[in-house]
């Protein structure tokens, strides 16, 4: 096809999108979707082309959590719409700001016809339009703002016919966000109040602040507080000689009793769910419950609180610090010589002494793992699926920082480590990426074991293989249920990941993981699968806990 004097709308979208900053999208491109992907490449835009729109949505979300950008995906109407629903109900769910870009057949005789907009809205995305050529420049920056400034995943459907029609000649930028309204000065004086007479205080620090690790750390200081996070902010404060880790079922047991024993919690932008702090467990009964958000409706909602603070956490911090100065507080509070030193002897699972499990031709799940962190980089990116094994790679392998753990699980969904490590690769070239699978998710997802050769990434995908569905079998197995549907015939993980250019390798015990280190030392040319066939007989310790959600 010529290029056309006068851009049609679907060509305007895809260049106004690269001039808002748009780098890197992901998709599975059809007819509907075609021009526009075509648009935003040609301005300069790189495409992932995923085999799966599950995956590229995966890959979308993984991409904005690790990069900060915004996620961007591209779909063709109808079944690439659904195809792309798991990915998108993650992503909605965990605020990820994402764009999707999907062409929508509007005439209801179509067979491409569903109702796009309610299936959107019916998953907590936002629905919008580009509804008419005229209005196509303020649709899509009233739909950019949304994804951006208020951390949504936002549904754009591009019609088909108005894709087509000329587009006018203004494509402007969108409204700049208003500032962050200021912390009110009475919450700030009841937080400080709240530290200054805590003996005990723990900060438990969500995606919410991550933004704030150096101002949360001044507070902590004057404070005498220790540090934690959720799952999704893991790695926050490593290294800190006060640090937790993570809070909730994958908290060592010395960080479970010091944060039972806290006379105070205060979570930074951390939902303060089920999952945090394991069904309420890690409260102690007269610890006071403090929640910092910048989202009124996400104070209380999911544990009581004794005080809600709307704000955003580095501005709060700053804020109670100065507060504290002015009052003249600075004290030890529950940073002890004591708890320095527990914390540096069993404050990591790996200083934590374990029965190795022996089954024959099978490896402990545990040891793997530590293996594993001995072998890798420190430089890493951890992207974990959902499953009984999941615990295994979150409390074993050690990550940088929270760009380098990267946790789509708010769905609860298996399947999608594997694109969640592709687009977490994309985004940090320079990290080696490691996508923790079970064998269930593994084989769920696969289809973008293609994708990672194909683009040449920096992947180590390990399979933590029990040929079972483990998390049911563990779930039902002990009231004697049959287990016939949850569990499978050996599959040859590895000769699948050769099929698919990779290198792989089975592992059955320690000396087995030789050519996982040869591979690790380089070059790397082409991504590694580990087949782990893992020790079975055991359900991960954290399971009993998840399934009180259900
Ligand atoms: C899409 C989806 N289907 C089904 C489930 C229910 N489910 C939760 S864990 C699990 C088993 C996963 O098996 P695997 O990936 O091998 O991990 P394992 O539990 O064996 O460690 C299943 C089927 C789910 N969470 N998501
Ligand atoms: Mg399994």
């Amino acid at each position: 096809m010529t290029a056309q004097a006068v851009p049609t709308v679907a060509q305007a979208v895809g260049t106004a999108l690269a001039g808002l900053g748009v780098t890197t999208f992901f998709g599975v491109v059809g007819s509907g979707n075609f021009h526009v992907t075509n648009a935003l490449t040609a301005a300069g835009a790189r495409f992932i082309a995923a085999r799966h729109e599950g995956g590229a949505a995966v890959m979308a979300d993984a991409y904005a959590r690790v990069s900060g950008e915004l996620g961007v995906l591209s779909v063709h109407q109808g079944p690439g719409l659904t195809n792309a629903m798991t990915g998108i109900t993650e992503a909605a769910k965990s605020r990820t700001p994402l764009l999707i870009l999907a062409a929508e057949a509007t005439a209801p005789r179509s067979n491409f016809h569903i109702g796009q907009s309610a299936l959107a809205e019916a998953v907590g995305a936002v629905a919008d339009r580009v509804s008419s050529a005229a209005t196509a420049p303020e649709d899509l920056a009233r739909a950019y703002h949304t994804a951006t400034a208020e951390r949504r995943t936002v549904l754009l459907n591009l019609p088909l016919d108005v894709q087509a029609a000329p587009a006018p000649a203004a494509f402007g930028l969108p409204a700049r966000p208003a500032a962050a309204q200021p912390t009110a000065p009475e919450a700030i004086a009841a937080l400080a109040a709240a530290l200054a007479k805590a003996k005990r205080p723990v900060f438990l620090a969500g995606r919410g602040a991550r933004h704030a690790k150096k101002d949360l750390i001044d507070l902590s200081e004057r404070s005498g507080a220790l540090l934690a996070t959720s799952a999704v902010s893991r790695g926050l404060f490593r290294a800190h000689p006060f640090n937790l880790d993570v809070s909730g079922g994958f908290a060592t047991p010395v960080a479970a009793e010091l944060i039972r024993d806290a006379d105070l919690l205060v979570g930074w932008g951390c939902a303060l769910n089920m999952w945090t702090l394991r069904h309420g467990a890690l409260v102690g009964e007269g610890t006071t419950v403090v929640q910092v958000d910048l989202d009124r409706d996400a104070l209380g909602a999911h544990h009581r609180i004794d005080l809600g603070v709307v704000g955003d956490a580095a501005a709060t911090a700053n804020a109670v610090a100065a507060e504290l100065e002015r009052r003249g507080h600075h004290a030890p509070g529950y940073r002890s010589a004591k708890v320095a030193e527990r914390l540096a002897r069993e404050g990591r699972w790996r200083d934590v002494p374990y029965q190795e499990e022996t089954e024959d031709g099978r490896i402990d799940p545990r040891t793997l793992s530590a293996a594993l962190d001995d072998l890798l980089p420190a430089e890493r990116t951890v992207a974990v699926d959902s499953g009984n094994f999941m615990g295994y790679p979150s409390m074993y392998l050690d990550v940088p920082d929270p760009d380098g753990f990267v946790f789509t699980q708010a769905f609860q969904s298996i399947g999608l480590g594997l694109a969640t490590a592709v687009g977490a690769a994309v985004a940090r070239p320079d990290r080696l990426t490691v996508a923790a699978l079970g064998d269930g998710g593994a084989l769920m997802g696969i289809s973008e074991l293609e994708t990672a050769v194909r683009l040449g990434l920096d992947v180590l995908v390990v399979v933590y293989d029990d040929e079972a569905y483990g998390a049911e079998v563990h779930h039902f197995g002990p009231d004697g249920h049959p287990l016939d549907n949850v569990t499978f015939p050996p599959a040859d993980i590895a000769a699948i990941a050769r099929g698919f250019g990779c290198a792989g390798v089975t592992i059955r015990a320690p000396a087995d993981l030789a050519p996982v280190a040869s591979w690790i030392s380089g070059p790397r040319d082409r991504p590694m699968l580990v087949d782990a066939k893992v020790a079975r007989a055991n359900p991960s310790w954290w399971l009993a806990e998840a399934f009180r959600g259900h």
